[in-house]
């Protein structure tokens, strides 16, 4: 049984130090780490606290529509967003906007995404498969800069000749809310992985959580004891149940996790 979080957790909890940030809640913070998931191990869902996986796919899901309004989120039962969403329930050009039509100098727009899945299919051996969320001219118009601001493929060749590759993904993620976030992030994630392997007709590789300023919340420190006295159980597994015409055609109803395993959910405030 793995507990690559939970080994996470402890780390930046017992040798983080006090960080004042943005929000005014204070923190306990580590520059830097990292966390590798085998997702042929099972899906990285977390298990030390019960995680609720229906706004996870709702999320990506609304990234993927290239979104940035929160109405759809909240008509799919997901208010994550509402906290950071103006008067009219935008959030300015956030995620899935840069994913889906980054915005060119000529007047033009880039669809990473739809690029990606063509380069994996083209030229899986490209070092240059990569979705970048952090648009600098646009960071002053968004709600919240991206947390999650930078993603990356790589297809390990077949290893028996007429057999298929692996595809692993690492995402950069500048800012991380280690108890309420990350295990979002990292399900996410996986879940991305899963669907873009099955679209280019791939097996999964790892997913590769990089941190930058890794913080536990002053205001979640009694959440984070009580998980941490917790033994994680096994991770449960994914199954995707038809294989959508594209990689924006998922629904919510396509996903399936089974034996999912949990200790109860632990509530804590989020920052904003
Ligand atoms: N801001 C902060 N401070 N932390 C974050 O994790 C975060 N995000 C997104 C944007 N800003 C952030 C929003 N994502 C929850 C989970 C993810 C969020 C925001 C909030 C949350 O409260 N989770 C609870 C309840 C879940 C539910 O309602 O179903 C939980 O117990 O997990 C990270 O990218």
């Amino acid at each position: 049984i793995r507990s690559q979080y939970e080994d996470f957790l402890r780390h930046v909890h017992t040798q983080g130090v006090f960080k004042a940030d943005r929000t005014g809640t204070g923190t306990t913070s580590v520059f830097g780490y990292q966390m590798r998931f085998d997702l042929n191990e099972g899906f990285p869902l977390v298990t030390t606290k019960k995680v609720f996986l229906r706004a996870i796919i709702v999320e990506l899901l609304w990234f993927l529509r290239g979104d940035s309004n929160v109405k759809w989120l909240q008509d799919n039962g997901c208010t994550i967003w509402d906290e950071w969403a103006r008067a009219d329930g935008d959030l300015g050009p956030v995620y899935g906007v840069q994913w889906r039509s980054w915005p060119t100098p000529d007047g033009g727009h880039i669809d990473q995404i739809q690029q990606v899945i063509n380069t994996l299919k083209s030229n899986p051996d490209s070092r240059r498969i990569i979705v970048s969320a952090w648009n600098v001219a646009d960071l002053d118009k968004m709600a919240l800069m991206p947390c999650h601001a930078f993603f990356q493929f790589y297809v390990a060749p077949p290893t028996t000749p007429g057999g298929r590759g692996k595809l692993s993904c690492q995402l950069y993620q500048r800012s991380a809310d280690i108890f309420l976030g990350v295990p979002f992030n990292i399900a996410s994630y996986a879940l991305l992985t899963h669907m873009v392997a099955q679209q280019c007709d791939l097996d999964v590789g790892d997913f590769i959580w990089t941190g930058g300023d890794c913080h536990i919340y002053s205001n979640h420190q009694e959440q984070v004891a009580l998980q941490l006295s917790r033994a994680p159980f096994a991770y449960p597994a994914l199954v995707i149940k038809r294989r959508p015409a594209s990689i924006f055609d998922y629904q919510f109803e396509d996903f399936e996790v089974q034996g999912y395993q949990s200790h109860p959910a632990i509530k804590a405030p989020v920052a904003v």
